[in-house]
């Protein structure tokens, strides 16, 4: 009797016919290029040609070193003409997740994420799974394909990301699976590779963000100005949360005319999503998590005197004075101690 694992291997081998032409289509991020990858080696000899398409621009500099020191071809989707291809392949995605993804009538689904009902010929998903990496190397130790090194690699990289190393959801699969490509990639270009997260022109920010920055008590704050994208916020609020006395980071910009606030806090006695929601919510959308939160106030929707826009020090003074409001003292006769009461512990 066949195992399960291999029964469903023979299954998604059978979808493909010696002369078919291949189309991975993948939203690019490094389980969805990493599970291409895969595929693509698992058809090797057995379809015509396997193309891999990205629907997004790949901008992340992580993202960008991957697919250049990995040598991945890829092939914007824009120029391709999916009714030259046979068959269609989704990894690390389903069709409701994309209107592109939808038109497609894809033949194979592989994905890890919760399942939204998709039909095709071949459907392989599993969410209870940290990765879609860790299914094809079941599906290539299945057929036993050892991954050369730079397959590997990426696979490997893949379900580090994806599981933020294991932080986030992790099935025992794909710790096997994480076991078996250890020995096979190559850890230093791994590392290279998430290593990875700055752009040369980021470094300005840099500057701008230390010589600009305000501590008050365990917060420290940054205002940026215009950025070219609000992912240089992100990147220099992780970068003070470095710091061990820090437990807020609190660094804005401007990005296509919007003020984005970006929240990093240690999360375990404050909440940076409902601090976020609190101070900004009623000016744009706002909210997130315990450790990482982040607003947007479309710069139209800022009529406060005390703001502009065009001034970085008073921007930054206002958002500060914004977050550490205090609550306006109670007016009531039997109120005690009213004007006393401190900011709120979260905030
Ligand atoms: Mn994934």
């Amino acid at each position: 009797m066949r195992s399960k694992r291999a029964q469903r291997l023979i299954e998604f081998q059978r979808q493909f016919q010696p002369a078919d032409g291949v189309l991975v289509v993948i939203s690019a991020d490094p389980d969805a290029i990493a599970s291409a990858m895969a595929v693509s080696r698992l058809l090797r000899g057995r379809a015509h040609r396997v193309v891999i398409a990205n629907l997004n621009q790949i901008s992340r500099p992580d993202n960008l070193a991957m697919v250049r020191l990995l040598q991945v071809r890829l092939t914007p989707f824009s120029e391709i003409r999916p009714q030259e291809y046979q068959k269609i392949v989704l990894v690390d995605a389903q069709p409701s997740h994309h209107e592109i993804f939808a038109s497609l009538k894809a033949d194979v689904i592989i994905d890890h994420h919760p399942d939204t009902g998709a039909r095709a010929p071949f459907t392989d998903i599993r969410p209870q799974y940290g990765a879609t990496a860790s299914i094809l190397t079941e599906y290539l130790r299945a057929a036993r394909i050892v991954p050369a090194r730079r397959l590997a690699t990426a696979l490997y990289h893949a379900i580090k990301t994806d599981t933020d190393d294991f932080k986030r959801q992790t099935a025992v699969e794909d710790l096997q699976a994480f076991q078996y490509l250890f020995r096979r990639a190559n850890i230093p270009l791994a590392r290279r590779i998430s290593q990875a997260d700055l752009r040369l022109e980021y470094l300005k920010y840099f500057k701008i963000a230390l010589q600009g920055m305000r501590r008050r008590r365990n917060r420290v704050f940054a205002h940026l100005g215009p950025v070219s994208s609000p992912d240089v916020c992100v990147i220099i609020a992780d970068f003070f949360m470095r710091i061990h006395t820090v437990s807020w980071s609190i660094v804005s910009g401007v990005c296509d005319r919007r003020l984005v606030v970006i929240f990093r806090s240690d999360g375990i006695r404050n909440h940076a999503g409902r601090l976020a929601q609190k101070r900004f919510g009623s000016l744009g959308s706002a909210g997130g998590h315990a450790a990482m939160a982040r607003a947007e106030i479309p710069l139209a929707e800022l009529r406060d005197p005390a703001l502009d826009p065009k001034d970085p020090r008073r921007t930054l003074a206002w958002i500060i004075s914004r977050i550490e409001r205090r609550r306006p003292p109670r007016t009531s006769p039997g109120a005690r101690e009213a004007a006393a009461v401190p900011a709120p512990s979260h905030g």
